[in-house]
């Protein structure tokens, strides 16, 4: 079927709109109509060419929402109708990460995710005879994508996608950091640095959790993915018990450093991938959250545009005019 998408042609360009083919969903995978999708700065680092994993061209785009148009063979979790947040880190339950219950990172579609291609190592988009990249198995800015079955979790069809896309990346990592990885305690302290898309979601979680004054240091979380940055989180947090959450992402070849004193006098430093959810398991109960009042969304979402315009939400975000831009199809 042909599809609108905003394509990566190469790195360091912007997207291109085009009309472009995608196959139907082939056995354990799902055509999804994305109805909305965010963009989050991880969209920019690959579009970049700083993602060792970049590959070009792709469909990029991660933070999505939308309805199950069709499933392929096999499928038996979601079926047409149903509405559903994309997943870049899927929840097969049964892969050893899991079975372990120790960690969210899924391992079941990992290979294939990172090289721009479907677990059975093809590519349902393409234009004429040449193959689109998926990205990291979601591929948003496009107004149908085919994902796998694990990578889909059903969610309230009552829930405005142009609000709930958020989900799919920035408010589950922000709040999942707090809740899930660093288990922040009710009256604990905390230092945020980065106070965008991620950040402002890492203090909604700390204000879930109870934080006292988010000015201490029981707890540091960076989501500037600026390794400078990550040392300094780290290096405030407090000398015995501190534990810093490293969230955001740096670019290929860039490392972290401190002092082994730094952890010898008792701080933790970890880090995160979407938050520590489960998705199929947690994305339905966050999208409830949002909806009882729970959460706010709609305040960050500062820009909406259509997919025409979606260069423009890559240049408020380098201008740093906008907390998260929503594309709505
Ligand atoms: N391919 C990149 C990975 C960059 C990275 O760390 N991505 C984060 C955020 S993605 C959504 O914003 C992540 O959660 N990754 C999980 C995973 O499995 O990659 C690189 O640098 O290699
Ligand atoms: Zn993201």
């Amino acid at each position: 079927m042909d599809v609108r998408a905003a394509v990566a042609v190469q790195a360091g360009n912007p997207l291109e709109i085009m009309t472009v083919q995608l196959d139907g969903p082939r056995e354990g995978e799902v055509l999804v109509e994305i109805k909305a999708t965010g963009i989050c700065h991880t969209d920019e680092f690959t579009l970049s060419g700083a993602d060792p994993e970049g590959l070009f061209p792709a469909i990029l785009g991660h933070e999505g929402a939308g309805v199950v148009v069709d499933v392929g063979k096999g499928v038996t979790s979601v079926k047409k109708g149903d509405h559903v947040i994309p997943l870049y880190t899927p929840e097969c339950r049964q892969c050893p990460s899991c079975l372990s219950r120790k960690t969210n990172l899924c391992t079941a579609i990992r290979a294939t995710q990172g090289q721009g291609l479907m677990p059975d190592g093809t590519s349902r988009f393409s234009i004429g005879k040449d193959k689109i990249f998926h990205f990291i198995g979601c591929s948003t800015f496009s107004n149908f994508t085919v994902l796998s079955e694990i990578a889909v979790a059903k969610v309230n069809p009552d829930a405005p996608f142009d609000k709930i896309c958020y989900i799919g990346c920035g408010v589950t990592t922000g709040i999942g950091a707090v809740i899930n990885t660093a288990k922040v305690e009710q009256g604990a302290t905390a230092v945020v640095f980065g106070l965008g898309g991620i950040g402002l979601n890492v203090i909604q979680g700390l204000k879930l959790a109870g934080a006292d004054q988010i000015g201490g240091a029981d707890y540091t979380f960076d989501c500037t993915g600026n390794t400078k940055v990550m040392r300094q989180a780290l290096e405030a947090s407090h000398r015995g018990w501190g534990k810093s959450v490293a969230i955001g992402v740096a670019g290929a070849g860039q490392e972290i450093s401190t002092r082994p004193f730094q952890l010898v006098t008792g701080r933790s430093w970890m880090g995160t991938a979407f938050g520590g959810a489960r998705g199929r398991t947690d994305v339905p109960k966050i999208v409830d959250w949002y909806m009882d009042g729970k959460i706010q969304i709609d305040p960050m979402i500062t820009h909406t545009l259509k997919l025409e315009d979606i260069n423009n939400g890559f240049d408020l975000m380098h201008e740093g005019k906008s907390i998260r831009s929503v594309v709505v199809y």
